[in-house]
């Protein structure tokens, strides 16, 4: 049984969508994951098959039912997989939740739409609140595609030896050193010097001072978590 994802939408002909190119649907095609796209308005009731209603206490929008919900749910499940909905409320995702879903059998994941999901479902059903950033989608569909193209990479035979995922941002704890190609000179632009000198203690060197100058700059908060981490367990 290939790593599997079901996805629970009111539009699964968005899916694979993007998921179906490069890298994610190389690996789909080869039967390295397997994908289902579930219509939760399969599993609504009743003359009007309606899957919304109008929210308790007032306001504007509609609300997703937690009867449909539930039996989407309920049809959906999937042995040792999480019951994730992908929401701005929710834990922010990070590369270590990625890589423990990695290395379970799938997931489950509700994608919302209208203004959300009745409350009293998420908690019925234990769902894992996850946002991918802050801010506000049109519906959870692009939110879990970013999810499944994160974990899909990490699955074992996706990714080439060439390019282990170990190196990147966040495994390290830092953001990535800038990167160079040919041309060495282009429009009055150099390539760092010491790039071309195939010295590599050098060169690792500089990387490892870009990555801390670039994480120092943009991102506070991981320069440090980085900081506490390298003082309690220097390398040097
Ligand atoms: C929207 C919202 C806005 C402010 C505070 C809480 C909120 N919850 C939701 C919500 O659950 N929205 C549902 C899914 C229905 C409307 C569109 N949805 C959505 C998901 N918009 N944005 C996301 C999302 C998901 C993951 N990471 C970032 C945004």
């Amino acid at each position: 049984m290939s790593w599997t994802a079901r996805l629970l939408t009111l539009f699964p002909e968005m899916f694979p969508g993007p998921l179906g190119h490069s890298l994610a649907g190389r690996a789909l095609a080869r039967g390295q994951w397997t994908l289902e796209a579930i219509d939760i308005r399969d599993h609504a009731t009743g003359r009007h098959r309606s899957v919304d209603d109008a929210p308790f206490g007032g306001g504007a929008g509609m609300v997703m039912r937690p009867d449909v919900i539930d039996a989407a749910a309920e049809a959906a499940a999937l042995s040792g997989a999480p019951l994730i909905v992908l929401t701005p409320r929710g834990r922010p995702l990070t590369q270590a939740r990625v890589a423990s879903l990695a290395a379970g059998p799938g997931v489950v994941l509700l994608c919302g739409r209208y203004e959300g999901i009745d409350q009293r479902v998420i908690e019925a059903r234990s769902m894992e609140e996850l946002s991918i950033g802050d801010y506000v989608l049109s519906g959870g569909e692009p939110a879990a595609m970013v999810l499944l193209d994160a974990v899909v990479r990490l699955l074992p035979g996706v990714m080439g030896a060439e390019e282990s995922g170990e190196e990147e941002s966040f495994s390290s704890g830092l953001l990535e050193y800038p990167h160079y190609t040919r041309p060495a000179l282009w429009k009055g632009r150099a390539v760092p010097e010491v790039l071309l000198g195939g010295n590599h203690a050098a060169i690792a060197e500089w990387r490892q001072a870009e990555a801390e100058r670039i994480t120092r700059e943009r991102r506070p908060d991981l320069w440090a978590a980085w900081q506490a981490l390298a003082d309690a367990a220097p390398t040097a």
